[in-house]
């Protein structure tokens, strides 16, 4: 089989007169698909998927396949830039790397001697892969802050697997669940973190019952066995009431209950708190639907949840995942065959281990900005984007006084854009490392030009939980572009951390792979090494927790002063907890939905990309579009107490009249005036930030269930 593909390959290559083909990884999202890179005149000419790959089996997305246009795009950056007008004046001078990482790192040493280094804060937005690099030079240079989106996506999954099971629990789909349930995700678009879409679909194609939970008739929902249409913001009771179900029912894996789980007596005492009466009141889902949703899962194993960050972007983030791995536990489905996994990863040096965690001192630990608030948060390292903002602000309670952005773009990104965007025009010095300059990167002092995933050797998806990683192999050399992790070990020499770093990155390569008796020229010879998969492993070693046991009720939550067990709090604005403010704002608005082309605020520069989707797009209800007299593609403002945005309007029926959809990430590339439109129609705008609405927690941020109104938009309407 495989030579019959390099023979297509060499076919490929004749017929194009291509010179040359690269395998490698690509990582136009949270990467892992396995490509073919075909290069000409030294150019990337064609990209193609690896059909022998384990992680996508020749599939590739919209974004894998326009790598080359984004990464040869006429906008790209390919030097480093000093900015010579006032912040948003988009007037920048070209400077060389030398005197761009020297001026970062005089404003390290002169911010860290003056105001301590908790007082320079770096931050990067969703996995790049980058995580550890810039984890181990905040460490190593006592930061204790970190900004990422990890309060509201994924992280809280890490965190809270961790405290429940050991490990983030990953769905077997290649041993074939025969039921999934898909809740606040959509992975045949976002093919986010551990997952692809196409296995799947292909577990859909081989007759998976399907249980979708969103709040939209997405594709996957309208191929359902069962969708359950649920009030925005409102899992926990809906997974507390299918719980309720399937306790007393006795529909539940007896032996994992009795052997291994810890807490049950006060676990079902708190599941007997949301019998399905008010569970369907809560939710807006027919208890009927409930029971029979409750039933199907636990009856048909092997089962798994394929979930997704809607469950996160809530108040109440932990507990949603927590609820969501009871379900996957108690049905039997934690570590076995077919179910959710929990993978080993092969022997290397982890993020965290490389993220130097263990080498930041622990007082400096103690001063993680809103630790004393978000607990769990600070545990893991992460923290509450607003407490950053704050402390810029109203330099409480330390001054913040440099922002190093690696791959964000949180003026478009983070809740409250209107905050964020008065704190970036504060902070005293930022530099930003991006492809383009984007309106985040408009307010920085110095912005690096970044590698795409053509440009550099790195090992990717060793983050993730599937147990694989993978060879990323440097392809071609654009400008004077280069890797976060090459930029940041360059950097950390300037800063007195060089006995910790390597001369060239390989080093660091090195480094990571040295667990396993390798290095990266022999890695990069191969194309990905997998962990060694085992089931049931609990019932030789326990869970890792401080139990040993899986704990439905969170000893270590208990110690952190919450409540063990989890419960649904209320939306933080909603019809029932602000009656008063939904008699103005009529709608609950949610965000985010993903869209194929883009990755959040990226690739609208891209021609063929934005072609996918040329406008933001906002999802109402027929019959809530001719309640506010507005017809199919007109231009709409929405509204939030926060302020006014436009998008355009898509009439869709599959919502409920009183929800609207509207899209995240938008800003104008073509709008050179304006820093780009960047508060025209991004959603963010419109989303709060107040610490009282966010998870108590791990402090994620509520930005998909809120309030808002919607009405066709006028010249001038934002005003
Ligand atoms: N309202 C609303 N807001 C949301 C969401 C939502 O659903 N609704 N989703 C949230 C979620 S889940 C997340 S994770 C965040 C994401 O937030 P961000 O990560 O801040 O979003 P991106 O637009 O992906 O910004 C990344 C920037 O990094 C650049 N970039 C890409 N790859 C690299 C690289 O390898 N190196 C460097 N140096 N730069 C790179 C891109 O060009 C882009 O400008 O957004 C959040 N914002
Ligand atoms: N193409 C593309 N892919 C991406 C991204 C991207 O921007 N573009 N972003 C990446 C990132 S960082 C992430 S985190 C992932 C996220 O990817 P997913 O986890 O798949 O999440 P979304 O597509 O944001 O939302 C999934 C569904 O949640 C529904 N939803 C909204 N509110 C609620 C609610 O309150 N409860 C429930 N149950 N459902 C709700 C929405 O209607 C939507 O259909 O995607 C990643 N992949
Ligand atoms: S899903 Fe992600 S890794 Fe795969 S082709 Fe698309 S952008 Fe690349
Ligand atoms: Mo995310």
């Amino acid at each position: 089989m495989t030579e019959f593909r390099y023979a297509n390959v060499e076919r490929e290559m004749k017929m194009y007169g291509f010179d040359r083909m690269v395998k490698s990884t690509c990582r136009g999202c949270h990467g892992g698909c396995g490509v073919y890179v075909y290069v000409k005149d030294g150019k990337v000419a064609k990209i193609q998927g690896d059909p022998d790959h384990p992680i996508n089996h020749g599939t590739l997305c919209s974004k894998g396949l326009a790598a080359a246009e984004i990464a040869y795009h006429p906008d790209r950056l390919l030097y480093p830039v000093k900015r010579v007008g006032p912040k948003g004046s988009g007037r920048w001078e070209r400077i060389t790397w030398d005197e761009a990482l020297d001026t970062i790192a005089d404003r390290i040493n002169n911010y860290r001697e003056k105001y301590g280094p908790e007082s320079i804060v770096f931050g990067y937005g969703t996995g790049r892969e980058n995580e550890a690099v810039i984890y181990r030079i905040a460490n190593l240079l006592g930061s204790p802050n970190v900004l990422t989106a990890g309060h509201f996506c994924y992280g809280p999954r890490i965190c809270t697997s961790i405290i429940t099971c050991g490990t983030n629990p990953i769905i077997d789909y290649e041993n074939g669940p025969k039921c999934i349930i898909m809740w606040g995700n959509n992975v045949t678009i976002s093919n986010p973190d551990c997952y692809k879409g196409e296995p799947f679909s292909v577990a859909l194609s081989r007759g998976a019952k399907l249980i979708v939970v969103d709040p939209r008739l997405t594709r996957p929902a309208a191929r359902a066995d069962i969708w359950l249409q649920l009030r925005p913001g409102t899992d926990a009771a809906l997974a507390l009431g299918m719980l309720n179900v399937i306790v007393n029912e006795k529909l539940y894996d007896k032996e994992f209950v009795e052997n291994y789980t810890f807490g049950w007596d006060e676990f079902v005492k708190r599941v007997n708190e949301y019998p399905l009466e008010k569970v369907e009141k809560i939710t807006w889902v027919p208890k009927e639907k409930i029971q029979a949703a409750a039933r199907l899962f636990a009856t048909t194993r092997p089962g798994a949840i394929q979930w997704g960050v809607a469950i996160e972007q809530q108040i109440n983030c932990a507990d949603n995942d927590r609820l969501l791995m009871f379900l996957m536990g108690l049905t039997g489905n934690i570590d076995a065959q077919g179910g959710q996994v929990l993978y080993k990863t092969p022997p290397i040096v982890n993020v965290g281990q490389f993220g130097a965690h263990a080498m930041l001192p622990r007082e400096q630990a103690a001063k993680r900005l809103g630790g004393d608030r978000f607990r769990l948060a600070a545990r893991f390292a992460i923290i509450n984007p607003k407490s950053v903002w704050d402390a810029i602000i109203e330099e409480k309670p330390y001054p913040v006084k440099m922002l190093f952005f690696i791959s964000s773009n949180p003026v478009v990104t983070r809740d409250n854009a209107k905050e964020v965007y008065k704190a970036l025009e504060k902070v005293e010095f930022m530099a930003v490392a991006d492809f383009f300059i984007t309106p985040t990167a408009e307010l920085a002092d110095i912005v690096l030009p970044a590698a795409t995933w053509l440009e550099m050797d790195y090992i990717g998806d060793f983050w993730k939980r599937h147990g694989y990683i993978l060879a990323r192999r440097k392809v071609v050399q654009i400008g004077e572009c280069r890797s976060d992790h090459e930029m940041l070990n360059d950097l950390a020499h300037r800063i007195g951390q060089g006995q910790f770093w390597w001369d060239s990155f390989e080093g660091g390569l090195d480094y990571i792979l040295e667990p396993m008796g390798m290095k990266w020229r022999d890695f990069k010879e191969m194309d990905y090494v997998r962990g060694e998969v085992r089931y049931k492993k609990y019932k030789e070693f326990g869970f890792s927790t401080p139990t040993r046991k899986f704990e439905l009720y969170s000893t270590t939550l208990e110690k952190m002063g919450y409540d063990p067990l989890p419960q649904h709090r209320e939306v933080p604005e909603s019809p029932v907890s602000t009656p008063e403010l939904n008699k103005e704002y009529p709608y609950i608005l949610i965000t985010g939905a993903r869209q194929p082309g883009f990755f959040h605020t990226e690739n609208r520069q891209v021609k063929w990309l934005r072609g996918l989707h040329r406008d933001p797009i906002v999802q109402i209800h027929p019959d809530t579009a001719a309640k506010e007299g507005i017809k199919e593609g007109d231009w709409v403002v929405i509204e939030s107490p926060r302020g006014k945005i436009k998008q355009r309007a898509a009439l869709f029926p599959g919502i409920d009249p009183r929800v609207v959809a509207a899209q995240h990430g938008w800003w104008f590339p073509e709008k050179k005036e304006s820093n780009h439109g960047w508060d025209e129609s991004n959603v963010n705008i419109l989303t709060d930030n107040a610490y009282e609405g966010c998870d108590p927690a791990i402090g994620a941020t509520n930005i998909r269930a809120l309030l808002c109104k919607i009405y066709p938009y006028k010249d001038g309407g934002l005003k």
